[in-house]
């Protein structure tokens, strides 16, 4: 595939949405074709879905339903935008994808990350990000950033877990990152949110340096 698969992850409000938007905006200006999505979500079957499983007053789904239904999701989404896309030569910003399920799905306990990653086997082939931007920050933090920027709008079923379940959540993230530091960079989300663009720009420019060269 000739275009460039990046993924934001992290814990509630840790500012992935924000730092999209400023990198999408940095590469439109130069040219670039860009495509910005999400996860759950980014078809109308999977924004669909998304509504099934983050309504806080849903259905109850156990672990296993709720980590299929994201699959399913993530299937619609996968042949409709991301492949298409990168088989254009577009640069697709993600925001959460695979990670968010061995973090998120896993830390509930009931899901093991063997399951999921054959799942995103299964699912994915071998798709999977060039690069992911890990933007950590405290829970406690980021709950309160998220509270701030939904306002009146409800607060979906994730935010509701406890500040325990969050700290597996970063701790989940965390380790994955360590476990591929080629893919992985971990970026403190506590710094200015225009710092950590910067620090964004410069990585994505030289992993795409590296991905198109060959030369580290
Ligand atoms: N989920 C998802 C799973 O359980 N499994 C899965 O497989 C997948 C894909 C998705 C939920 O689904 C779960 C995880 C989630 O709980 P969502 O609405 O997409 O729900 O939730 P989030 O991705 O967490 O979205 P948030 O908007 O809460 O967080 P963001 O995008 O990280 O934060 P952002 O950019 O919106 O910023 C939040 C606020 O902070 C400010 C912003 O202006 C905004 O007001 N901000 C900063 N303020 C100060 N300094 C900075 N550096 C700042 N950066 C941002």
């Amino acid at each position: 595939m000739k275009g460039f698969f990046v993924t934001f992850e992290g814990g509630e409000g840790a500012g992935k949405t924000t730092q999209i938007k400023l990198l999408a905006a940095r590469l439109q200006e130069l040219g670039h074709n860009i495509v910005v999505t999400r996860e759950p979500g980014g078809t109308k079957g999977a924004e669909a879905i998304r509504e099934l499983i983050l309504n806080p007053a849903g259905f109850n789904f156990s672990s296993m339903t709720e980590t299929m239904l994201f699959f399913a999701a993530r299937c619609d989404h996968v042949e409709k935008i991301i492949i298409p896309a990168l088989e254009d030569g577009k640069i697709v910003l993600c925001d959460r994808f695979t990670d968010s399920t061995l973090a998120y799905q896993s830390a509930l306990g009931k899901v093991s990350g063997d399951i999921i990653q054959k799942m995103a086997n299964l699912i994915l082939g071998n798709l999977k990000p060039d690069l992911t931007f890990f933007i950590d920050m405290e829970p406690a933090q980021g709950l309160k950033r998220a509270a701030t920027r939904r306002g009146s709008s409800a607060t979906d079923r994730f935010e509701l877990e406890s500040l325990e379940f969050h700290k597996r959540i970063r701790h989940a993230f965390l380790r994955i990152a360590s476990a591929e530091p080629e893919r992985c960079m971990v970026l403190s989300g506590e710094q200015d949110l225009h710092v950590i663009s910067d620090q964004v720009f410069k990585v994505f420019m030289q992993r795409v340096f590296i991905q198109r060269t060959g030369v580290n």
